[in-house]
This record gives C-alpha cells, structure tokens and sequence, in this order.
C-alpha cells in the first residue's frame, strides 16, 4: 500500500466518534474519475442523496463552502460543507461538515484515487478509497452510524463508477 494512502486515511477519532472506509473499482482513467470528485460546486453529478447544491463562499478552492439539500425520506435537510483538500496531482480531496440539519456532527471524509493496471496493462482503471471520521449521534450505537453512513458512501461511489464509465466510453 502506498505511504500517502495510509497518511491520509489515517484518522485522529476521539472517544465519541466512528470511523470507516469504503473501496471501489472504477473501469475508467484517473483523470475522468478526478473531473467529477474536484468539481466541489457539484456534488449533485454522483452523490445520490444530493438534492441540490449550491456554493455559499468561494470559488472551488481550499476554504470554499457549499449548501447540500438532500432528497427527502433521510433523517437530514442540508448540510454546510467546507473543502479541505484539493490535490490535483495527487489525487485527493477532503471535504468536512460545518453545519447543517441532519445527524452526522463534525463528519469528514477524505477520498484519494489511484491508477491500476487494466487488462492489457495499461493504466486505465482507478482504485479509489474513501474513509470517514464522523460523531456518534445521541441515541445511537457506532455500529448503527456506521451503517448508515457506509451506505450512503458505497452508494456515492457505486454512481461514481457508473458515470465515470459511461463518460470514459463516450469520450474515446
Ligand atoms: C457525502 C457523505 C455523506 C453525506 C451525508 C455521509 C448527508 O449528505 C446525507 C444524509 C445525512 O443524514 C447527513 O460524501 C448528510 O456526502 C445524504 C446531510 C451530511
């Protein structure tokens, strides 16, 4: 395993939080997974559970806020989002909650991509790995906020792979 994955998914998480880390597959070049994960003005092109979005301040770049509304039928309205991390030569971004309605205090996600070798040896294919850190709300066990969050994550990442192969295939 490459030192910067384990770096920057290794979380500090205290005694009232979970945390958790997802892996998916991409038939796809880095760089058309990446084209979708750095676009932080619009999670809404693969997050599922993403209703709208809009950018509350900034243009994109460390710093930069945005205001998720989520679809109903979740315990959660909208979320306030900053990005951490924006790394165009290494692959990673890092966005942390603010603010917002829901239940998942203080969460933060880091997401790193990485090229692996295709069938025909080439470097088409993208590994990318997604882990957390997020409080364990009132009322609930680590296991249940895992679960919940896990599969919201799995979900996201699942619709990554799906456009960013579809986009890779029309794109030759
Ligand atoms: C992400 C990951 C998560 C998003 C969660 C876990 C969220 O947007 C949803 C439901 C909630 O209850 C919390 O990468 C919150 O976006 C879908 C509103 C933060």
């Amino acid at each position: 395993v490459p030192e910067n994955v384990l770096h920057h998914h290794t979380h500090a998480v205290a005694a009232n939080q979970c945390c958790s880390s997802a892996v998916q597959a991409i038939d796809a070049p880095i760089e058309a997974v990446w084209s979708v994960i750095r676009r932080f003005d619009e999670p809404q092109a693969y997050k599922v559970f993403v209703k709208s979005c809009q950018v509350i301040l900034g243009d994109g770049d460390v710093g930069t806020l945005r205001e998720v509304r989520v679809v109903s039928g979740l315990p959660a309205a909208c979320s306030t989002e900053r990005l951490e991390i924006l790394d165009d030569e290494r692959h990673v971004m890092s966005f942390s909650v603010v603010g917002g309605e829901h239940r998942l205090n203080n969460y933060r996600s880091v997401t790193t991509l990485h090229a692996a070798r295709g069938g025909g040896g080439g470097s088409n294919r993208t590994v990318v790995v997604e882990s957390y850190v997020v409080d364990v709300p009132q009322g609930n066990t680590r296991e249940e906020t895992c679960a919940f969050v896990d599969t919201i994550v799995r979900c996201n990442l699942q619709s990554l792979a799906q456009i960013a192969e579809k986009c890779d295939q029309k794109c030759q």
